[in-house]
């Protein structure tokens, strides 16, 4: 079963809707192997958005300096999330980066509103709630740097019962 890894943002944690966007998450089925509340510093932030996310080539390096000063402005609660196909439908559930582009129904189109240019004006990191893995192999790197192997568990949720099901026998 595929896991991706969320990083509920300080953002989240300020406006009290943490258990609301979990909330959405345990609804759609998805299983919550692994959570935690942490304040990372400077190095790890570093490893996750770059080291692994490559996102100074991606998206330029002062979009990468206010994003590693928005992360570190409070503590974040980071999860790992198990599904079908779980990287893909948490980014869907997710929304696009920009919350002005994110289309409602997706947490960042329903909880928020700032636009890139709003942001880069005054230079400041965008507010956009949570961050969830891109991709399988991101996911994975992304796990193995928030989690050690002890902090994962494996335990079964009445969801199993349609996702983990036997293949049919033909009669
Ligand atoms: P995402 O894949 O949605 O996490 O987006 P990126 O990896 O491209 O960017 C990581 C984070 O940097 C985003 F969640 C928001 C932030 N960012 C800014 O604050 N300003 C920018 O101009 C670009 C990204």
């Amino acid at each position: 079963m595929e896991k991706t890894l969320i990083i509920l943002k300080p953002d989240a944690l300020k406006r009290g809707i943490v258990g609301e966007i979990l909330t959405r998450f345990e609804k759609a089925g998805l299983k919550i192997v692994a959570m935690k509340m942490l304040e990372p510093d400077y190095e790890h932030y570093y490893e996750h958005y770059e080291n692994i996310g490559e996102m100074i080539s991606r998206r330029g390096q002062e979009a990468f300096d206010v994003t590693l000063e928005f992360m570190q402005d409070g503590p974040v609660i980071a999860a790992v999330l198990e599904g079908i196909e779980a990287v893909a439908l948490v980014r869907k559930m997710v929304g696009t980066t920009e919350p002005k582009a994110a289309l409602p129904g997706t947490i960042r189109g329903d909880y928020a509103h700032m636009s890139f240019d709003y942001a880069n004006g005054i230079g400041v990191g965008i507010p956009n709630l949570i961050h969830a893995s891109g991709d399988p192999k991101e996911a994975k790197k992304e796990i193995s740097h928030w989690f050690a192997e002890n902090e994962q568990y494996e335990y079964k949720t009445v969801h199993d019962v349609y996702t983990q099901a036997e293949k049919r026998k033909k009669k």
